[in-house]
């Protein structure tokens, strides 16, 4: 793709924003950078338009490549569009970069312990480089490293504004109700994830989950060629698990068994991400002694079911990149114990009703609601029957009042099934404030 001298603008200046502009100086375009920020230092020889996105800066473009974090619906794209200016992520202007084979994964959860425990197995043989969702702009890799393969996570943010974007390897682990603040309804959502096998053919893989409905559904317009993967259904599906070992319903690994037995994740959500993992780790030749150290060595991803603290008789879980319903739902069934959970934060116009029909049946003895959305849940719980919960202003007070309500071989759980924006700068903040308030407890007890 050659972009010497080509007019690109650039919408937003977070991360992806800053690398993309790195990369397009040094192909030598001519680059335009619209921010909503006021206030930015960039680079020498960019055009900046800062305080919003106009029109009048973004109309004589050759190409506008958009951050995930930009509504793809943005008046500016529309008209930018409108006057026939081809508008991209940068996960497909980075795919357009490069020739190096991507494998991509994607779902509404697990995208990120199943892209790096994927990167964790194939690293053990393949020069690989991990990027895209996990905190890595993909872009920012394309120019600068040549491995045997990108390992991307890719959001529905990133898929929705590519075009030719083509994985290898595409993966689709679960699709359930989130970001519905940002794509316009869930079909708009189940669009944008489809685009993982859009352009494959019968020479791409597709490995998708087998026991999401949602999934079974999107699938069906896939020409790839496809695997499927289930907890549930032994015969239909071409990966599934037996006798507590992941087995295979394929000619080319019928003879693999994985024995799960010494897996440090919890929870039977990372049992599919490691059937997915474990497959494309096979579909990528790692030899099986390899394949099983690696699933074996793999630690939980940080603030993703991270058991951290064992005190005082009580378990305590930081469960914070839980940021939709269906992620607290895996969370509560993947904990078998009674529990004391913390819940709530920025509202993403997400339906709670899985989730209080979860509370109603699971071993959950207090809730301690925080954030934006503490009364809306509240109102959900109260009108359910459930009752014993209470509201909270401060992270703080719902952590001292779960454990004030908690008794000995308790878990607390901070699994908040929303996102953190409303109170912290991400769920890594959240996470660790977390934290600090139990360790902090903890050392005044002792
Ligand atoms: N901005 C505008 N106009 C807008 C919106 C934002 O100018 O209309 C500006 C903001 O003022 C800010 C910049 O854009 O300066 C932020 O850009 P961004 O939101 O795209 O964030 P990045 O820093 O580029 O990070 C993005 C992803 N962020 C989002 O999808 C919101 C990161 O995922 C990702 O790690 C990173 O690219 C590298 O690929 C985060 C995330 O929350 C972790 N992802 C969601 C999730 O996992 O649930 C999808």
């Amino acid at each position: 793709m050659d972009l010497k001298d080509k007019r690109v603008t650039v919408i937003g200046y977070g991360k992806t924003g800053e690398a993309c502009v790195k990369v397009l100086l040094k192909l030598g375009a001519r680059v335009r950078l619209s921010e909503k920020k006021k206030d930015l230092t960039v680079p020498d020889g960019v055009e900046v338009e800062l305080g919003g996105h106009t029109e009048r800066f973004i109309s004589d473009s050759d190409l506008v490549v958009v951050s995930p974090g930009v509504r793809w619906d943005e008046p500016v794209l529309e008209s930018a569009r409108k006057r026939g200016i081809e508008v991209i992520s940068e996960v497909e202007l980075a795919y357009r970069l490069t020739d190096v084979p991507v494998i991509a994964i994607t779902g509404t959860n697990g995208k990120t312990t199943t892209t790096s425990l994927t990167a964790h197995i194939l690293s053990t043989r393949k020069n690989i480089k991990l990027v895209g969702n996990i905190g890595i702009p993909f872009i920012g890799e394309v120019l600068n490293s040549k491995p045997e393969y990108f390992v991307l996570e890719v959001s529905s943010f990133q898929l929705q504004g590519t075009k030719f974007f083509k994985p290898k390897i595409g993966t689709l682990l679960n699709i359930a109700s989130d970001h519905l603040n940002w794509h316009n309804s869930m079909d708009e959502y189940i669009e944008a994830k489809k685009k993982i096998f859009y352009n494959q053919g019968d020479e791409e893989i597709l490995i998708y989950n087998r026991d999401d409905i949602n999934v079974i559904e999107a699938v069906k317009d896939a020409k790839s060629r496809k695997i499927s993967f289930s907890l549930e259904d032994i015969d239909k599906s071409e990966v599934y698990v037996k006798d507590g070992n992941i087995k295979f319903n394929m000619e080319e690994f019928s003879d693999i068994s994985i024995p799960l037995k010494n897996i440090k994740l919890i929870g039977r959500h990372n049992i599919a991400n490691m059937m997915c993992a474990s497959t494309i780790g096979l579909l990528c030749g790692i030899p099986l002694g390899d394949l099983i150290r690696a699933i074996e060595t793999f630690n939980p991803y940080p603030h993703t079911l991270e058991r951290f603290l064992d005190y005082a008789g009580l378990i305590f879980i930081d469960d914070s990149k839980a940021t939709n319903p269906h992620a607290t739902i895996s969370a509560l069934r993947s904990i078998t114990g009674d529990k004391i959970l913390i819940l709530g934060g920025q509202d993403k116009g997400m339906d709670f009703s899985d989730l209080i029909d979860e509370l109603k049946r699971t071993n959950v003895k207090y809730i301690c609601l925080i954030g934006e959305t503490r009364e809306k849940i509240k109102g959900l719980l109260a009108q359910n029957g459930i009752k014993c919960f209470s509201t909270h202003d401060s992270l703080e007070d719902a952590v001292l009042t779960a454990i004030d309500n908690a008794q000995k071989g308790d878990c607390i759980l901070f699994s908040p099934a929303c996102a953190s924006f409303d109170m912290f700068k991400n769920y890594v903040e959240r996470g660790e404030r977390f934290k600090e308030i139990v360790y902090r407890w903890k050392d005044c007890k002792i």
